[in-house]
């Protein structure tokens, strides 16, 4: 095992990393920003070296800044957590050529997995299957429309370069897809740098269910089963559960075994999340492949007793797998609220202040995952989650009223600042959503919905909500 490890991440993430470390006995560094000073990660950590003003682009994405505070203490290995440079094949490269270990898949495998275009014909290759359309990028918006002929409409222009639901355009008929096509060629080109893009058949209603893999470095893996996130707004996601509900047993291994072959041919080492789209008659289709470890870990951590940070360090340590598929079991269900420091009745505009109060929920078999306390100030730099509510029971019921139970106790109050946790409880209280047949287009249906308290208005007619077509703003997961 590493002596000191570098943490190249902020927030509850950094944290989580230093807990894992600490645990294992890896003395810990973390790196911060001019706005993280007063961090509980700073105040946590042995060591910290400061690596930039503010502005991320000179901080946390400033890859050789943190390659010469891991320099200066002396650390073996650095964990990017999520976001930031967690998925940047160029950085792993450089900690490489630092002799530094990237806790992380290989760089040539995330170059190869991060191009989403190459990921899908490596998988399908793999033998996963793949929504309808082009594996090769379409050269042409004639070719576009050529393709779209032939799978059918609704499609989805995807940015090959793109990913997490960056740089997307869901096109509804032939007449819209040329100027479609244009526009997510001249994004992609002005947000990666890389025009080249593809087209999908635009499944509607489908879930979101994606798989957790374990792979060491020496040819072993195990899948931790799956998770759902349909509940996304903007491709962020809102709400995480584990296993994916509603879905027969079956059809649940048959996804994570599909996931867990494919991670395996592709050379793919570490923590990984394989996202599948899953149809109404339990058809999945592969979308990406994630390499790093993910915001709503802790439901996989709840449901299958493992520390997913723990196997990270041990993996990329060089450790054998100690884990065996058949050890693994999966036990009750598992639910996780982000809480972001964002007004859901003001667009979800971030609300940065100070918090005068915060008091996070306790109680059992409920997780709060969080950097803050009481007087954090919350900045206006980076992204606004402030914390993650996870609670685990015997069922997915039970599971629901304890994370409304854990809601209910969250005390986060300051001069300006509010929270998600009011349009979390909506989604609880949904029809749907309780019963667990809820897809991706939920959010969008609540955000349409009159406000509760006031009457439905007379219902005259049918009318469609077509989904927002692009993501517009930057994530880090
Ligand atoms: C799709 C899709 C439907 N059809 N691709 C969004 C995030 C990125 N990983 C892929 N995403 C999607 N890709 C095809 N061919 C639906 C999504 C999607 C989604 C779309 C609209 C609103 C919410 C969504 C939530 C999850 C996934």
């Amino acid at each position: 095992m590493f002596e000191k490890v570098l943490i190249a991440n902020r927030g509850e993430i950094a944290l989580r990393v230093l807990r894992a470390c600490r645990e294992l006995g890896v003395r810990t560094a973390v790196v911060y920003s001019a706005a993280d000073a007063d961090s509980a990660a700073v105040r946590l950590s042995d060591e910290a070296v400061r690596i930039g003003p503010a502005p991320s682009r000179r901080s946390y994405l400033n890859a050789a800044a943190i390659v010469e505070a891991a320099r200066q203490v002396g650390a073996q290995a650095v964990h990017p957590g999520y976001g930031f440079l967690s998925e940047d094949a160029d950085f792993a490269e450089i900690c490489a050529q630092n002799g530094l270990t990237f806790i992380g898949p290989r760089p040539e495998v995330m170059a190869a997995l991060g191009d989403k275009s190459s990921a899908r014909a490596l998988m399908s290759r793999a033998g996963l299957p793949l929504p309808a359309g082009s594996v090769e990028p379409v050269p042409t918006a004639d070719a576009a429309v050529e393709v779209a002929g032939e799978i059918g409409y609704p499609v989805i222009v995807k940015a090959a370069a793109g990913g997490g639901g960056r740089g997307m355009t869901v096109v509804w008929t032939p007449a819209d897809l040329p100027r479609a096509y244009a526009k997510t060629r001249a994004t992609a080109q002005k947000v990666f740098g890389d025009d080249r893009v593809y087209v999908e058949r635009y499944l509607t209603d489908a879930r979101h269910v994606e798989v957790q893999v374990l792979c060491d470095a020496h040819g072993n893996g195990v899948h931790l089963g799956t998770r759902d996130c349909s509940v996304q707004r903007r491709h962020q996601k809102l709400i995480e559960e584990a296993p994916a509900p509603a879905l027969s047993a079956a059809t649940l291994d048959t996804i994570a075994e599909t996931a867990l072959r494919g991670a395996l041919a592709v050379g793919f080492t570490g923590a990984g999340t394989l996202e599948f789209l899953v149809d109404a008659k339990e058809r999945f289709h592969f979308l990406e492949i994630n390499c790093r470890i993910q915001v709503e870990h802790p439901v996989t951590e709840m449901i299958t007793g493992i520390d997913l940070v723990h196997e990270q360090l041990h993996i990329a340590a060089g450790t054998p797998l100690r884990l065996r598929q058949e050890e693994i079991r999966l036990h009750g269900v598992a639910v996780e609220c982000r809480v972001n420091v964002e007004d859901p009745d003001r667009d979800f505009a971030p609300t940065p202040g100070r918090l005068e109060r915060f008091v996070p929920p306790g109680g059992p078999f409920t997780r709060v995952d969080t950097h803050g306390y009481p007087g954090y100030l919350v900045g206006p730099h980076y992204d606004s989650l402030l914390a993650k509510v996870a609670v685990w029971a015997p069922d997915r019921e039970l599971a629901l009223n304890r994370l409304e139970r854990a809601l209910d106790e969250f005390d986060v109050a300051g001069p300006g600042v509010r929270t998600t946790i009011p349009f979390a409880r909506r989604v609880l209280d949904d029809a749907e959503f309780r019963k667990g047949r809820h897809h991706t287009g939920l959010v969008d249906r609540l955000l349409t919905a009159p406000p509760a308290d006031t009457p439905d208005p007379p219902v005259t007619a049918v009318t469609a909500t077509r989904p927002s077509t692009t993501a517009d703003r930057p994530m880090s997961d």
